[in-house]
């Protein structure tokens, strides 16, 4: 029996331990990509890794894959993982958990001198946050073809810093080339970040979906002027045309129920002044929805209401989709080895479609790729309160490790 072979008080002792790279006042972490801080929980990955037995492997956009040998060493690789940057108010789980189970099973594996046949690799993609260089899941994008290495290593932030000067100064500008080798198939274990699996009471989510997402960038321009003598009919108030494409926003997620998503979450006001009329105004747009016509449809609604209220308000506009990643299907097979071992090991589990995106996204396009979830308190992320149980973490650890065995043994 493969179950119960992971360590689930040193998998949670690891992560504790990690937690304290950019903890935050409110138990959170604030773990950037290509940060100080993500360098200094990216060395410290890489120290468990060694100690664990790994050969490591950094390739040109930062990626590690924390290499344990198998009995055919030219087999191409099981690999799990995720990621390991956060968001600015960002927890203790989000990504990292993926990260430190993918090692906790390689030391289980250690511990129990289980010799796989196909050589076993735990990964930490970097930026899959997109937050600090957008868009998300942009490392394991380059490593499945969706955008080139150029591209990759030109993400910059809002102060102008790449992602290829950055990681040349944190040292994780690796040699490797950027995906071009097999997987014989990734996983990925992560936190739900929404409120199914514990309003149902189930320790495993069986993930065989992610939905789509499209990424918007919109710059509103009309005319500061001084917020006292400016009659009201006479302006062309930028942050006004913002608050009703916001509301429009909103809107249409509402039309689309149950299942889209439509969030505004930056904002960036120009002069910002409290007497001055705004005159610039730049912001974001994030839809999300499992069904690529309908995200489609809500595409079109955006876009025309975009256009009426800055033409009715006279305002310039310009509206750009940064970024669109289609809804995922997993890997049949690899879901079924993740059902299989919650079966077999007797956690309460059902299927689930990820509201989130994960690197596996990306990676389910070159390689079989399954993800398990576990539940988070009050289904809460991407924030500082993100929390999640031991018993929980340990279970979906178990899953894991069972899934990738049984995959990492089948020829
Ligand atoms: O935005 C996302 O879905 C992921 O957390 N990057
Ligand atoms: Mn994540
Ligand atoms: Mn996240």
């Amino acid at each position: 029996m493969l179950s119960k072979k992971i360590n689930g008080e040193r998998l949670w002792d690891s992560l504790m331990e990690m937690a304290k790279i950019g903890a935050t006042d409110k138990g959170g972490v604030c773990r950037l990509a290509l940060t100080d801080l993500d360098r200094e929980a990216r060395d410290l990955f890489v120290r468990w890794c060694k100690e664990a037995g790994c050969s490591i492997r950094v390739d040109k956009m930062g990626n590690i894959f924390a290499r344990r040998k198998g009995k055919d060493d030219s087999l191409p690789p099981v690999v799990m993982g995720s990621h390991i940057d956060s968001q600015p108010t960002g927890g203790k789980f989000d990504g990292i958990y993926g990260v430190l189970a993918g090692l906790e099973v390689i030391r289980s594996l250690n511990d129990h001198n289980i010799e796989t046949l196909a050589p076993i690799e735990a990964t930490a993609w970097t930026n899959e946050e997109g937050s600090r260089f957008p868009p998300a899941m942009v490392a394991s994008g380059v490593f499945a073809g969706v955008f080139d290495l150029d591209y990759g290593l030109s993400r910059a932030d809002l102060d102008g810093k790449t992602m290829g000067e950055e990681l040349e100064r944190i040292g994780y500008a690796g040699s490797e080339e950027v995906g071009q080798r097999e997987f014989k198939a990734f996983f990925e274990a992560h936190i739900e970040q929404g409120p199914i699996l514990e309003d149902e009471e189930k320790t495993i989510g069986v993930v065989t979906d992610a939905q789509g997402q499209r990424w918007y960038e919109v710059k509103l321009t009309g005319q500061e002027s001084h917020a006292g003598p400016t009659p009201m009919l006479s302006r062309r108030d930028a942050l006004v045309g913002a608050a009703k494409i916001i509301d429009q926003v909103n809107r249409i997620g509402l039309d689309h129920l149950p299942s889209a998503c439509a969030t505004v979450g930056l904002m960036q006001v120009f002069p910002n002044s409290r007497n001055v009329i705004p005159g610039e105004v730049f912001f974001t747009i994030d839809f999300r929805h499992p069904n690529a016509e309908t995200l489609s449809a809500m595409d079109h609604e955006l876009r025309e209401v975009c256009q009426k209220i800055a033409k009715d308000l006279g305002l310039t506009m310009e509206f750009e989709q940064i970024w669109y990643s289609p809804p995922v299907p997993f890997n049949k097979s690899c879901v079924d080895s993740v059902r299989k071992a919650a079966q077999n090991s007797g956690y309460s589990h059902r299927d689930i479609i990820s509201g989130a995106g994960h690197d596996a996204c990306y990676i389910s396009r070159v390689a079989p790729t399954a993800m398990v979830f576990v539940p988070c308190e009050d289904g809460i992320s991407h924030n500082e309160a993100e929390n999640a149980d031991p018993s929980d973490i340990a279970a979906g650890c178990d899953v894991l490790f069972q899934a990738v065995v049984e995959q990492a043994n089948t020829p």
